[in-house]
């Protein structure tokens, strides 16, 4: 097939060079480059498909046109939610979910955030917005092992590629943790044939310290499933931990130097009280829920998530990447909308939280992403954000 096609595009070329021989120059020039396109298109159309179409429709979109505006939709042609941001090269890149325009319906596993694909977008600089669109980077189609439900990504860099880590239901209905790899920030990222080897849950969220260890924190209650995994293997009737029980921690796992798999033992994070005691399972106002984010601050480790039904964003710090993880308060007041996800960045000296809320739609799962300045008190503890 690939020899036919390539004599064809050849004829073709061939074929329309000679039928320009008369015509004036500028034709003949125009028909030697239909020669060569021809065989170009040739030589394209026999490559193996590659994992995503690259839509870069609004790279084009450079100019500068204002500093970013704070808490205001950044993109509001497309829902988006669950802001993964990074500074890769000096710029912001920011990994959100695509929310769907049509959701299925409603269902407590979380059915109604359908999502398909991943986009990524950027910012040269926090004086220098819009955002800029690079276009899809993955695609559910692309990826063998998921059945649906894309939800909340993230992205690191290591060795010289970059990596986009994304949960999605298996084909069994399980949650599982994927990768996918490209050698530019903005994909298209092409997907292992399989999820991480003993991944389950939800949320993501890859931190590289400064040793250039990586380590993933993820999980997430209810429709995230964690409650499923508290004996390490999966139970359909997992229940969450209730009063007088310690409250599921997020689980932590060190990244293989590929980063590509778990290396050793996947651990539960231990988020304690300031006197010490575990959070207990009843704390709503205090426990982890889903969407935790890992970043350093002076040393400290900060490991901050959502409460879920309270709709809080609460962080907790510890010397350590590991933890255990000491309480520490609230670091973002509820947001319009019920789910709550956040990342933070610091960039050009200044500390930022990207995160979403509902305020384009009114709808909890036709979300928009946000970015607010996050300050620090003397102490190490964070200002609280009030998210409008
Ligand atoms: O976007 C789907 C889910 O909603 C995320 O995985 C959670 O963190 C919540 O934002």
């Amino acid at each position: 097939m690939l020899y036919f096609n390539f004599i064809q595009g050849l004829v073709e070329g061939y074929l329309c060079a000679l039928d320009c021989l008369p015509m004036k120059a500028p034709y003949y020039n125009f028909c030697l480059l239909a020669l060569l396109v021809a065989n170009a298109a040739c030589s394209t159309s026999n490559k193996p498909p590659q994992p995503t179409t690259k839509n870069d429709s609004n790279t084009s979109l450079q100019e500068c046109i204002g500093p970013v505006p704070f808490k205001t939709p950044l993109i509001s042609n497309i829902y988006t939610a669950d802001p993964s941001a990074h500074v890769f090269d000096g710029k912001i890149y920011i990994y959100p979910s695509h929310d769907l325009d049509d959701n299925p319906p409603s269902s407590n596993q979380g059915d109604h955030f359908g999502m398909k694909d991943y986009r990524v977008f950027s910012l040269n600089s926090m004086q220098c917005g819009p955002l800029i669109d690079h276009g899809e980077a993955l695609n559910i189609e692309n990826v063998p092992w998921a059945q649906k439900q894309m939800w909340a990504p993230d992205a690191a860099f290591k060795n010289g590629t970059y990596f986009l880590y994304f949960p999605a239901k298996d084909k069994n209905g399980i949650f599982r943790i994927g990768v996918a790899a490209s050698p530019s920030p903005t994909g298209p990222f092409t997907a292992q044939p399989q999820p991480i080897p003993g991944s389950y849950s939800i949320d993501p969220a890859v931190f590289v310290d400064d040793d250039g260890t990586a380590y993933m924190y993820f999980g997430g209650l209810w429709g995230g499933q964690l409650q499923n995994w508290r004996t390490g293997a999966y139970s359909a009737d997992g229940v969450i931990p209730g009063a007088g029980e310690p409250a599921l921690g997020p689980r932590i796992a060190k990244l293989t130097d590929d980063m590509l798999h778990f290396d050793g033992d996947i651990k539960e994070a231990q988020i304690v009280d300031p006197e010490g005691n575990p959070i207990a399972g009843d704390d709503w106002l205090r426990f982890f829920f889903e969407g935790a984010w890992m970043h350093k601050y002076k040393g400290q480790y900060y490991l901050s998530y959502s409460t879920g039904p309270t709709h809080y964003l609460v962080y907790a710090t510890s010397d350590k990447p590991t933890g255990p993880f000491t309480y520490r308060g609230r670091l973002l007041n509820p947001v319009k909308g019920w789910t709550t996800h956040h990342s933070i960045v610091e960039y050009d000296g200044a500390w930022y939280i990207f995160y979403h809320d509902s305020s384009l739609s009114g709808e909890d799962n036709k979300r928009c992403i946000k970015v607010a300045p996050l300050t620090y008190n003397a102490d190490g503890s964070i200002k609280i954000i009030d998210p409008d």
